[in-house]
């Protein structure tokens, strides 16, 4: 069984941000799903917080059409939405809230639940979707989920406040916190893409899905001193990495591998040291991300943490980090997609 986890495509980004609408990128992505067995879809598949969900959902299905017809008949795509694409599990959610039942660590989600997961599912056929929140055991000792749930960890709490254990009370600091993002978002979204609106934006984007636990986490710092990637991986290293250990811990998985995404940070990589993936005993493993921020990638070159295209393979349970474009022309990445027009 050979697995491929991909997390964080943010498929329509409003300034195009996301990588796999560009057909050299879809191109990469296709040529090794015929290898794979099943497509892990580890979060933030869909940007649905920018105000446009609908249009999120369009500017997606060629990507997914692609990825479905280049997997096959009989290969499956496992779905565990985000914090970006949390609207997907909500009814489901709301569901078992109403019939006082857990969601569990690895629910499987009905397509039913929700219209926009059968359009999903519609898209991505011939492969089989399923959908699972707020995590999935993958095998072997393996468990995934997309991370957002460690931003409870890192954002600074009241000392009163309880300490999340169950996957409803990780709820329910989450709801609150998409609904601000959200909100924030929508209104800062310029009506015409100025370059000083537009880096206004970015950085706006990359404090939410980024940076933003990592600065909430620091006392009394601005939102421009974490922008540097270096000083991103000092926090993913001091407070990401404890943090996501935190929440396998509280929900009690003990899982020997614990894989998320949510951070944009791939790894391990083969410059990282080990020992700082490794938690209680527990590996843990990030899945990189598929969006293109200059703010943090104008100048660079893979590899790179950051760089899109980040992704974690599971062959026979031997779990490795890999750029899958690592060696694309970074030109490719860099030349404007499209300016999208405000929906
Ligand atoms: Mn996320």
């Amino acid at each position: 069984m050979r697995t491929l986890v991909i997390s964080d495509l943010h498929l329509g980004s409003r300034v195009g941000r996301d990588v796999l609408r560009r057909p050299a990128v879809l191109e990469r992505l296709c040529a090794v799903l015929p290898d794979m067995d099943r497509l892990v879809l580890l979060g933030d598949t869909i940007e649905m917080l920018e105000g446009r969900p609908a249009g999120a959902l369009a500017d997606a299905e060629p990507v997914l059409r692609a990825i479905g017809t280049a997997l096959g008949p009989g290969r499956e795509v496992v779905l565990l939405p985000g914090n970006h694409d949390h609207s997907l599990v909500l009814p489901w959610i709301r569901e078992r809230r109403a019939a006082g039942t857990s969601i569990g660590t690895s629910g499987r989600v009905p397509l039913r639940s929700n219209p926009d997961l059968q359009t999903i599912a519609r898209f991505l056929r011939p492969a089989r979707l399923q959908v699972r929140y707020p995590g999935v055991d993958l095998g072997d000792g393996i468990w995934a989920h997309h991370g957002h749930y460690l931003d409870r960890h890192l954002v600074r709490q009241p000392p009163s406040s309880a300490k999340p254990s169950t996957p409803e009370e990780y709820e329910g600091a989450l709801t609150a916190s998409i609904a601000r993002i959200g909100a924030g978002l929508a209104a800062a979204m310029p009506p015409a893409f100025a370059d000083a609106a537009e880096r206004a934006l970015g950085l706006l984007r990359l404090a939410d899905v980024v940076a933003r636990p990592f600065v909430a986490a620091l006392p009394g710092s601005g939102l421009l001193a974490p922008l540097s990637a270096g000083a991103l991986g000092y926090q993913f290293r001091r407070a990401g990495l404890p943090a996501m250990a935190a929440v396998s811990a509280r929900l009690e998985v003990s899982a020997e591998h614990v894989l998320f995404g949510h951070v944009h940070r791939s790894g391990p990589r083969d410059h990282d040291d080990p020992d700082e993936w490794t938690r209680g005993g527990q590996r843990l493993w990030n899945s990189g991300c598929w969006v293109y921020e200059p703010l943090l990638l104008a100048g660079a070159s893979p590899p790179h943490p950051y760089w899109p295209g980040g992704a974690l393979t599971i062959d026979h349970g031997v779990i490795r980090s890999v750029g899958l474009l690592d060696d694309l022309d970074p030109e490719e990445l860099r030349t404007p997609l499209r300016r999208l027009q405000p929906s």
